[in-house]
C-alpha cells in the first residue's frame, strides 16, 4: 500500500484503487484529504486539514482556509464549461416549456439573486429561509445565499405554517424566499399564503422575496414583501463572492430525531464542499457528458448535496423536476429520462415501489438507452424493488448504487462505487474512503468480524460530518456523540456480511421513515396531543407496501369525546387535521386506533414493542408483559385492532 496520497486519489477507477484510497484515507486522513482538496479554488489554503475530538463532538476541516463554495460551483467552470448546460428544469406540466441554463447563465442568475438579497438587507451570517417549489429559482436562491455568506435553511414546501414558524424562529431568519404557488401533479398549492400565516408569529423576519411562478394573485404586505422579478430588474449580473472561513456555516437543515422538536443540522463550508464533490464523482463515476437527475426535493438533504452542490461542484449537468412520478401518468419519470438523455438517475425506494404497482407498459414503452448508472436513497430498498429497478430501469446493464447516508453526514457514506465495488441486493455495500464504520453492542463495545449485526457508528471524522445543531451545541453532542463516546452514532442498525458489505436494517431509535422522510414518534405524538379530543397518544411505525413505513397512532380520547362507534370517524378526521396543521400532510397517520389505555410499565414508560407488534398485525409473540401496570390493556388493544 502506498503511504502518500496524490491528486489521482480524488477519483477512484478500479477496485484496487478503491482499496488504496480507503487505506490512505483511514491511515493518513490529513494527507489524503489535502490531496483531494487541492484542485478547488481557495482564496487561502488551510493551516490544518482535520482536527477532531469525537467524544466532545468537535471537528474542524481545512481550518485557516478561505473560500466561497459558489466560486467552486460556478466561477471555476466558466473558462472551460461556460457554455455547458448546468441546469435543466423540467416543469410539472408536460406541455409547459422546459428551461436550460448554461454555467454562464446560471452564474449570472445567481449573482442577480445575490444582489437582490443584498439590496434587501441580507448580510453575511444572516439566516435566510426558503419555502419554494422545485423551480430553477430555488437552486439559484440557495446559491445566491452562499454567494453572499448568508446561511440558507430550506424548508420542504409540504410543511405546514406551524412547522415553518418553528424553523424560522429557531434560526431567527431575517428574510424568507417563497413563491406565489406551486404545482404538484394536478393540484396547485398557494405557497405564499402558508408563509403569510407562519410569519404572523415570526418577528425576526424583515423581508419576504416572492418569486412569480403560477401567476396567481397574492397578498403583498407593504414594507415586508417584494416581488423578485421587480427587484431583479436593475441589478447587476455580477456579484463578488464573499470570502468565507472553512468552518463558517453554509446551511441549516431541520431534521427529526427521537426526542423533541426537529433540530437544525449545521453544515459548514469547506468540508461539506469537498465531501459533496468527492462522493458525487466517485459513487456515480461521473463523466464529463453526464446528465444527472436526482429526484429528491431540495427541501431534503439529498436535494442539497446531489441536486445542487455535488453536480455543480463537479461541473456536471443537473436536472430539476417540479412534478411527481405519476403525473400525467406513471411513465413520467421514464419520459423525462428519454427527453433529456439522463445518464445517471437517483431516486428513492418509495417511488420505485409506487411505480412497480403500475402496469409494466409504463416503463417498457421508453427506451432508457441514455441511462448508465441508477441509484437509490432514503430508506432500505427491499429485494423486490431492487430487482424491478435493476431489471426494468437499469435493463440489467446499469450498476445500481444503494447509497446509505443521513442529513447529518452531509453526503453518501456507504455505497457501491458504480461498476467498481460490489453491489448486492438490499446491501449498501462498502464504506466510502474516509468512512470508518463499526457495529456496536448495546454496551458500546465493538462487534468484531463479519456475519454480525449491531448499532451502526462511525469511528473517525469525515469531511461532511455534522458540526453542530443550530443554537444548541449540547443537543448535537447529546444526540450523536455522547451515546457512545468516541463514535458518531447513526441511530441505524446494520448487518455486515461475510465480505464486509453493510446492510442497513433500519432505525434503532424512535424515528420512523415514511417514504424516505424522517419523523420522530414523539414529534407526531406532540402534534396529535394538540387536538382537544385527545388526552394521550402513542405513535409507532409499521411496514407499509409503498411508503416503507406507515404511521400508526393509538389515541386515548378525552372523557366524553368518544361516546360511541359513531363518534370515531369524526375524531379520526380531526386528529388528522391537527397533524396536517402542526407538521404537514406528509406526517398524516395512516391508521388511528382509539384505545382506552396504553400499555405502560410500572414506571410509566409506554411499551412500544407491544404497540409495534399490534400495528404489524403480529400478536402471537408479544414477549414478556409481566412488568405492565395493567396487562388487560393489551387484550383490549388487540381486540380493537381487529
Ligand atoms: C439521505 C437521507 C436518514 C435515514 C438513515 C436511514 C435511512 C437513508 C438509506 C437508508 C437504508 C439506504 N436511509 N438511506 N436506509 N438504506 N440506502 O435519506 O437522509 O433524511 O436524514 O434520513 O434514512 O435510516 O438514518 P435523512
Amino acid at each position: 500500500m502506498p503511504t502518500s496520497a496524490t491528486p489521482q486519489h480524488a477519483r477512484i477507477r478500479t477496485l484496487e484503487g478503491y482499496h488504496e484510497a480507503y487505506h490512505l484515507s483511514t491511515h493518513h486522513p490529513n494527507e489524503f484529504w489535502a490531496a483531494v482538496a487541492e484542485p478547488f479554488t481557495w482564496r487561502r489554503k488551510w493551516s490544518t486539514v482535520m482536527e477532531s475530538d469525537m467524544a466532545a463532538g468537535e471537528t474542524t476541516w481545512f481550518a485557516g482556509a478561505r473560500l466561497n463554495i459558489t466560486e467552486n460551483c460556478l466561477d471555476r467552470h466558466l473558462a472551460t464549461r461556460g457554455n455547458k448546460l448546468a441546469l435543466i428544469y423540467e416543469p410539472n406540466d408536460i406541455k409547459e416549456r422546459h428551461l436550460r441554463l448554461t454555467y454562464r447563465e446560471l452564474h449570472q442568475r445567481v449573482c442577480q439573486f445575490a444582489n437582490v438579497l443584498l439590496n434587501n438587507g441580507v448580510e453575511k451570517g444572516d439566516r435566510v429561509c426558503l419555502y419554494m417549489p422545485m423551480i430553477p429559482e430555488l437552486t439559484i436562491a440557495v446559491l445566491a445565499c452562499a454567494r453572499i455568506g448568508a446561511v440558507h435553511s430550506v424548508i420542504f414546501a409540504g410543511f405546514s405554517a406551524t412547522a415553518i414558524a418553528d424553523r424560522v424562529n429557531d434560526a431567527q431568519a431575517k428574510l424568507v424566499i417563497t413563491s406565489d404557488g406551486l404545482n404538484r401533479g394536478a393540484k396547485q398549492i398557494p405557497v405564499k399564503r402558508v408563509v403569510d400565516e407562519a410569519l404572523e408569529t415570526c418577528p425576526s423576519v424583515r423581508k419576504v422575496v416572492v418569486v412569480e411562478h403560477l401567476g396567481w394573485p397574492v397578498q403583498m404586505e407593504e414594507e415586508r414583501d417584494v416581488w423578485y422579478h421587480e427587484e431583479a430588474e436593475d441589478v447587476a449580473k455580477t456579484c463578488p463572492a464573499e470570502e468565507m472561513k472553512a468552518e463558517d456555516p453554509l446551511f441549516i437543515l431541520y431534521t427529526s430525531g427521537s426526542t423533541g422538536k426537529p433540530k437544525g443540522v449545521v453544515h459548514t463550508t469547506a468540508g461539506y464542499m469537498v465531501w459533496a464533490d468527492y462522493t458525487f464523482r466517485n459513487v456515480f463515476q461521473v463523466e464529463e457528458n453526464d446528465v444527472f437527475w436526482c429526484t429528491a426535493d431540495v427541501g431534503w438533504v439529498t436535494g442539497h448535496t446531489y441536486l445542487i452542490y455535488g453536480p455543480l461542484l463537479a461541473g456536471s449537468t443537473t436536472l430539476m423536476f417540479e412534478g411527481i412520478p405519476t403525473y400525467p401518468d406513471a411513465g413520467r419519470f421514464w419520459e423525462v429520462i428519454d427527453k433529456h438523455s439522463v445518464s445517471v438517475f437517483y431516486t428513492a425506494p418509495t417511488a420505485i415501489r409506487a411505480l412497480m404497482a403500475e402496469p409494466l407498459d409504463n416503463v417498457l414503452s421508453y427506451s432508457l438507452d441514455s441511462l448508465r448508472v441508477i441509484g437509490s436513497v432514503g430508506e432500505p430498498i427491499n429485494e423486490e424493488a431492487w430487482h424491478w429497478y435493476n431489471e426494468h430501469v437499469g435493463k440489467g446493464r446499469c450498476p445500481l448504487v444503494d447509497t446509505w447516508w443521513q442529513t447529518e453526514t452531509g453526503g453518501i457514506m456507504i455505497s457501491p462505487l458504480a461498476g467498481i465495488t460490489p453491489s448486492k441486493p438490499t446491501y449498501a455495500g462498502l464504506p466510502l474512503p474516509g468512512v470508518w464504520p463499526v457495529l456496536l453492542r448495546q454496551d458500546g463495545t465493538e462487534v468484531e468480524g463479519n456475519e454480525e449485526e449491531g448499532y451502526l457508528a462511525i469511528k473517525q471524522a469525515w469531511p461532511g460530518i455534522i458540526r453542530t445543531t443550530w443554537g444548541d451545541h449540547s443537543r448535537a453532542v447529546q444526540t450523536y456523540f455522547a451515546a457512545y463516546p468516541g463514535y458518531y452514532f447513526t441511530g441505524d442498525g446494520a448487518r455486515r456480511d461475510a465480505n464486509g458489505l453493510y446492510r442497513i436494517i433500519g432505525r434503532v431509535d424512535d424515528v420512523i421513515n415514511v417514504s424516505g422522510h424522517r419523523f420522530g414518534t414523539a414529534e407526531i405524538e406532540n402534534a396529535i396531543n394538540q387536538n382537544p379530543n385527545v388526552v394521550e397518544s402513542a405513535v409507532v411505525g409499521y411496514p407499509h407496501e409503498v411508503k416503507g413505513q406507515g404511521i400508526y397512532a393509538y389515541i386515548i380520547c378525552r372523557e366524553g369525546a368518544c361516546k360511541s362507534e359513531a363518534d370515531k370517524p369524526r375524531i379520526e378526521a380531526s386528529v388528522i387535521e391537527t397533524v396536517v396543521a402542526e407538521i404537514g400532510k406528509i406526517a398524516r397517520p395512516d391508521k388511528i386506533q382509539i384505545v382506552t389505555g396504553l400499555p405502560k410499565t410500572r414506571s410509566g414508560k409506554i411499551m412500544r414493542r407491544i404497540l409495534r407488534k399490534v400495528a404489524e398485525g403480529d400478536t402471537t409473540t408479544l414477549g414478556d408483559t409481566s412488568t405492565l401496570l395493567d396487562p388487560a390493556v393489551v387484550d383490549d388493544i388487540i381486540e380493537g385492532a381487529k
